[in-house]
C-alpha cells in the first residue's frame, strides 16, 4: 500500500490542529471533532498544549484516502518552536500550508513557504477560517500569490465568505476563467503543453490539464489553493479529494538497504524511549540490532494512531521502542540522502535555569537531559565551577514552556536568569605558543605547540598537525586535539569560537620507562592528562596573541506597518538599535527591511502592538553574527579559566 507522510505547516493560530482534527473525522478515524479551545485534539495531546491551546510538539496521527495511507504531522506555528517544524520537514513527501482567511498571509508563513518551495516539497494551500467575520477571498489569494508564490491556482470559489454558512464549490471543466488559469499556469512549466497553448487558445482537453496539474503539484511547480473552515468542515472534502489526486503517494522500495531518519524522540509511561521513525527504503523488523540498540517493538500509523506490527517498511512512519542510544537525527541503516544541516537559523538566546530548591540540582540535569533528547538545539550545559546550567532559547514562550515541563512532568520548580544573546568570538590574526617539557614553569610531561589562523564563518574549527604523525602516541594528538576542540567552546572572552584552523606545531613527551628499570614510573612517563592539561594553556596565549574580537547575532527583520504609524516605528526602531536598511509604500501600508540585534527582537515583539495599533506584521530571524561595538560583551568562563596562569594551575593540581 502507498504512503503519504504530510505535513501541516502555518503561522500560529491559523488552524493546523483544527484542521487536522477535521481531516480525521471526515475520514472516519474519529467519530467526533474535538476543539482545540476545549483541549481534546488528537494532535495537541500534551498537558501544557491543551492548557494553553496551543501546539508545542509535531504530533502524526494517520488516516485513508483511497487506498493510501496517510501520515499526518501537526506542526507548531509558534516561531519559538521552529525546530520541531525543522526536524520534521526531512521526512515529508507534501505538505498543507494553512493560511487563515481573517489574517492572510503572516510573518510565518513566508517563512515557511520559502523554506517548502527550496526544499521542492509539493504544498497544497489552505485558506482556513472562511466561516469568519472579517475572512476574505480573493485578497488572500492576491497575497499568497503577491507574497508565497506567483505559480497558484484556486481550486474553486467561496460562497458567503466571512460568514457560517460560507461554503467551498469546487471549478470544473465547464469553469472556463478556471481553465484557462489553468493552461496558463500550466504551460509555464511544461513546454509542450505550451506549445498546444498558444497553437489552439484554450482547447486543451480539461482531462490532461487535470493530470499536468497534479503532475507539476508533485514537482512543486505550482500551488493549488482551497478554501474552507476547520470548524464548520466546509471545503474539507475538497482538500481531501486534493491530497488524493494532487499530491504524490510513495509506493517505497521495500526490498532496497533499510534506511530511515529519526524525526522525533520522546519518553513512555515506563520512561523508555520512543523513536520516530520515518523509512525511506528497505524495512526495519522487531529485534533488528542497530548501533543505536535492539528494536524491541515497533508499531507503524495506521487508521489513527500507532498499531503494533512486526516491522516497519519503506514510506513508513513508526514508532520505534528499543533504541536507548538513539537521537533525533540519527539515520537507520544507510543515510538516505544527504542531509542538509540546518533549514532555519539557529536559537541565538540563551539563560541560566535555577532551581527553586538547591537540592532538586540533580533532578534538574536529569530533566533537562530528557528534554535536551527531544530538542537537541536547547544545548544544555553546564558551569564546572558555579554548577549552574545553561540552555539555548527561541524567545520567551520556549522559556515558559520549558519552566512548566519542569515543573509539570518532573516536578522541579525552577527560575530563568534573564535571556541574554549568544555572542561569538573571532579570531583577529594568527596567534602561536608554545609549552617545552621540563621548562621551569611548565609542570606537564609534554611539549605542545599551537598556531591559531581565522577561518570564514560558517567553516568551523580545523585541526592539524605539523609535526610527524608518527612522533607521538596517537592517543596523546587525540588529546590534545579533542581539548582543543573543548578549550575552543570559551575563546578569550568566553564566547564560542566557531570558525578558526589550528595546527599543532610542536609535540614531545617523555616515554615509558625502559625495561632496565623494571617498573612503570607514572611520574616520569606523559600520560594524555598531561597533554589535557598542557593544552588549555597553549592555546590561549596563542588565541591572546592572534587577539579575538566579539560579535553579535543580527536578525533581519522584515516589518509591515499602517503608513500613518511609519514615523512612530522608526524612532522605536532607531532606539532598539535597529538599522533599517530599504522602505516601500505598499497603498495604506509600509515595508521596512533591515537588521535588528537578536538582543532587541523581544522589545520589538512588546511594543509592536501599541506601536501599529496591532496591526504591524514582523517578521525576523537570525541573519549574520556583526562585531560588538563598544565595551566588549564578555561572557562567564564555565570551567577552569586558562587565561590566569596561577589560579588555572592551582585548580588542576587540586583536581588531580
Ligand atoms: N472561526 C474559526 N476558527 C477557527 C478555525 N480554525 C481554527 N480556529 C480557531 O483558531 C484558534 C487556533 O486554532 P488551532 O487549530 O489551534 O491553530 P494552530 O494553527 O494549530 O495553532 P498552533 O499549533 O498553536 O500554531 C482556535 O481558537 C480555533 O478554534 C476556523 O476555520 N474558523
Ligand atoms: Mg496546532
Amino acid at each position: 500500500m502507498s504512503t503519504l507522510n504530510l505535513g501541516i505547516l502555518a503561522h500560529v493560530d491559523a488552524g493546523k490542529t483544527s484542521l487536522t482534527e477535521r481531516l480525521l473525522h471526515a475520514a472516519g478515524v474519529i467519530d467526533e471533532v474535538g476543539s482545540v479551545d476545549e483541549g481534546n485534539t488528537q494532535t495537541d495531546s500534551l498537558a501544557l498544549e491543551r492548557q494553553r491551546g496551543i501546539t508545542i510538539k509535531s504530533a502524526v496521527v494517520s488516516f485513508e484516502i483511497g487506498g493510501v495511507t496517510v501520515n499526518l504531522i501537526d506542526t507548531p506555528g509558534h516561531p519559538d518552536f521552529i525546530a520541531e517544524v525543522e526536524r520534521v520537514l526531512s521526512v515529508l513527501d507534501g505538505a498543507v500550508l494553512v493560511v487563515s482567511a481573517v489574517e492572510g498571509v503572516q510573518a510565518q508563513t513566508r517563512v515557511l513557504m520559502r523554506t517548502l518551495r527550496r526544499l521542492r516539497i509539493p504544498t497544497l494551500v489552505f485558506v482556513n477560517k472562511t466561516d469568519r467575520g472579517g475572512a476574505q477571498d480573493e485578497r488572500v489569494l492576491w497575497a499568497i500569490s503577491e507574497k508565497l508564490t506567483p505559480a497558484v491556482i484556486a481550486m474553486g470559489s467561496v460562497r458567503e465568505v466571512g460568514t457560517r454558512r460560507s461554503d467551498f464549490q469546487p471549478y470544473g471543466a465547464a469553469d472556463a476563467a478556471f481553465t484557462a488559469r489553468l493552461a496558463e499556469v500550466l504551460a509555464e512549466g511544461d513546454d509542450a503543453l505550451l506549445a498546444a497553448f498558444v497553437d489552439d487558445g484554450a482547447r486543451v482537453p480539461y482531462g490532461v490539464l487535470r493530470k499536468e496539474l497534479a503532475a507539476q503539484t508533485r514537482r512543486a511547480l505550482v500551488h493549488p489553493v482551497f478554501f474552507g473552515s476547520a470548524v464548520t468542515g466546509a471545503g474539507v472534502d475538497s482538500l481531501i479529494s486534493g491530497i488524493g489526486e494532487l499530491l504524490p503517494a510513495i509506493e517505497g522500495d521495500v526490498d532496497g538497504p533499510a534506511s530511515g531518519t529519526v524525526f522525533k524522540v520522546e519518553r513512555g509511561p515506563a520512561g523508555e524511549k520512543i523513536a520516530y521513525v520515518r523509512m525511506f527504503s528497505g524495512a526495519l523488523p522487531v529485534r533488528e540490532q542497530t548501533e543505536a540498540g535492539r528494536v524491541t517493538a515497533i508499531s507503524v500509523f495506521e487508521r489513527g494512531s500507532a498499531v503494533q506490527r512486526g516491522e516497519v517498511v519503506a514510506g513508513r512512519i513508526a514508532k520505534v521502542r528499543g533504541l536507548t542510544d538513539i537521537r533525533i537525527g540519527d539515520t537507520i541503516g544507510t543515510p538516505a540522502k544527504e542531509a542538509e544541516a540546518h533549514h532555519f537559523a539557529p536559537p541565538t538566546l540563551e539563560s541560566v535555569v535555577v532551581p527553586a530548591r538547591p537540592e532538586d540540582r540533580g533532578a534538574l540535569h536529569l530533566a533537562l537531559a530528557h528534554l535536551a533528547e527531544q530538542d537537541p538545539l536547547i544545548n544544555v550545559r553546564q558551569d564546572e565551577i558555579r554548577r549552574e546550567v545553561f540552555v539555548s532559547l527561541y524567545g520567551e514562550v520556549q522559556k515558559e514552556v520549558i519552566q512548566a515541563t519542569l515543573a509539570e512532568d518532573f516536578h522541579v520548580d525552577v527560575t530563568f536568569r534573564e535571556t541574554t544573546t549568544i555572542c561569538v568570538e573571532r579570531l583577529s590574526g594568527t596567534g602561536a605558543a608554545v609549552e617545552i617539557m621540563h621548562a621551569e614553569d611548565n609542570p606537564f610531561l609534554a611539549t605542545v605547540g599551537l598556531r591559531v589562523e581565522p577561518a570564514p564563518a560558517g567553516t568551523g574549527v580545523e585541526f592539524g598537525l605539523e609535526v610527524e604523525p608518527g612522533s607521538m602516541p596517537p592517543t596523546f594528538f587525540k588529546a590534545v586535539e579533542d581539548t582543543v576542540r573543548l578549550a575552543l567552546l570559551q575563546g578569550v572572552h568566553g564566547w564560542e569560537i566557531s570558525d578558526c584552523t589550528v595546527t599543532m606545531t610542536h609535540s614531545g613527551y617523555a616515554a615509558r620507562q625502559s625495561h632496565s628499570h623494571a617498573v612503570f614510573d607514572k611520574s616520569m612517563s606523559s600520560t594524555a592528562g598531561d597533554f589535557r592539561n598542557l593544552t588549555p594553556l597553549v592555546l590561549m596565549s596563542a588565541l591572546r596573541q592572534a587577539g579575538t574580537r566579539v560579535y553579535e547575532p543580527m536578525h533581519r527583520f522584515r516589518l509591515e506597518i499602517p503608513a500613518d504609524t511609519f514615523g512612530q516605528v522608526v524612532a522605536a526602531l532607531a532606539r532598539l538599535r535597529a538599522v533599517p536598511q530599504s522602505s516601500e509604500s505598499r497603498g495604506s501600508a509600509y515595508v521596512l527591511e533591515g537588521e535588528i540585534p537578536a538582543a532587541m527582537v523581544h522589545g520589538l515583539q512588546r511594543q509592536l502592538p501599541a506601536l501599529t495599533r496591532g496591526e504591524g506584521e514582523l517578521e525576523c530571524a537570525f541573519d549574520r553574527h556583526q562585531p560588538v561595538s563598544g565595551p566588549v560583551r564578555g561572557r562567564r568562563r564555565t570551567d577552569h579559566n586558562p587565561l590566569n596562569r596561577k589560579e588555572y594551575l592551582l585548580r588542576v593540581k587540586r583536581r588531580v
